[in-house]
């Protein structure tokens, strides 16, 4: 059996719940509602010591981290594959699925300030002391502790789009070797990227200008051609719960 512990609006979530969708896996779905903090809670920490989103659970075993997760399933479900048999196409693919891990941050930084920045400031001060106490993480708490303070300032902000940009740019020049990213397959790498660029539409659409990014809008097209795609990113059929109006930490274990 697999346990997939994730959030509906979460980047990484989506890139293992697309991974699993491709494969045709059944999971049971473990909702963590992140904007009730329920990822650091005691019994989620057990789980994933770094005290994020996603989290697998097969045969017993506990995998956590994205990329990870996703490598791990196509060792244990290889069909249908995620992964090109060629070397030289499989170290692309690990290119972009590293690129997107590292990228992720910066990209974090930019919801959190468009989108999520109430999560924290709506808290009171005992509660946000009581939640940096609980993240493990040195540099998610120190994130933590910038936005329940007002956020980061716009120079930060625009140097993270900058960061996103240059990946951006790789992604369109390494597109002219083929219609997926690690060449002539669908791979990993185009599921660790999508979570990427489709959060980068949503914040910033005009940053993905068609005339500059050509080879990108035609693989978001390929891309959303897919079902299993379709299925994880269409509107309205995420596994996503209405936002709360306000965000509490109430009943919290
Ligand atoms: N690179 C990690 C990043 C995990 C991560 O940052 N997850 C986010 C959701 S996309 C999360 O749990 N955020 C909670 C927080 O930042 O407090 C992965 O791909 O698994």
């Amino acid at each position: 059996m697999l346990e997939l512990y994730h959030s509906g609006l979460s980047t990484c979530s989506k890139q293992v719940r697309l991974a699993l969708v491709e494969k045709g896996l059944p999971y049971v779905s473990r909702y963590i509602e992140l904007q009730h903090h329920a990822h650091l809670s005691t019994a989620y920490l057990k789980l994933n010591p770094w005290g994020v989103v996603p989290t697998l659970i097969h045969d017993g075993r506990t995998i956590v981290n994205s990329a990870a997760i996703n490598e791990y399933l196509e060792d244990v479900f290889p069909d249908p594959p995620l992964r090109p048999s060629d070397s030289k196409a499989r170290s692309r693919m690990r290119l972009w699925t590293w690129a997107a891990d590292m990228i992720h941050p910066a990209l974090q930084n930019a919801t959190y300030d468009q989108v999520l920045k109430r999560k924290m400031t709506d808290l009171e001060p005992d509660d946000i002391e009581r939640l940096l106490h609980r993240m493990p993480a040195p540099e998610r708490r120190e994130r933590m502790r910038r936005i329940a303070g007002g956020g980061f300032d716009r120079s930060e902000i625009e140097h993270a789009f900058e960061r996103l940009g240059f990946v951006i740019e790789r992604a369109e020049a390494d597109l002219a070797d083929g219609p997926w990213l690690a060449g002539e397959t669908y791979s990993l790498a185009d599921i660790s990227m999508l979570a990427i660029v489709h959060r980068l539409i949503e914040l910033r659409p005009g940053m993905l200008d068609r005339d500059r990014f050509s080879r990108i809008d035609h693989w978001c097209d390929r891309m959303m051609a897919r079902p299993a795609v379709r299925q994880v990113y269409a509107a309205g059929t995420e596994e996503t719960p209405p936002r709360p109006d306000r965000h509490t930490i109430a009943g919290m274990a």
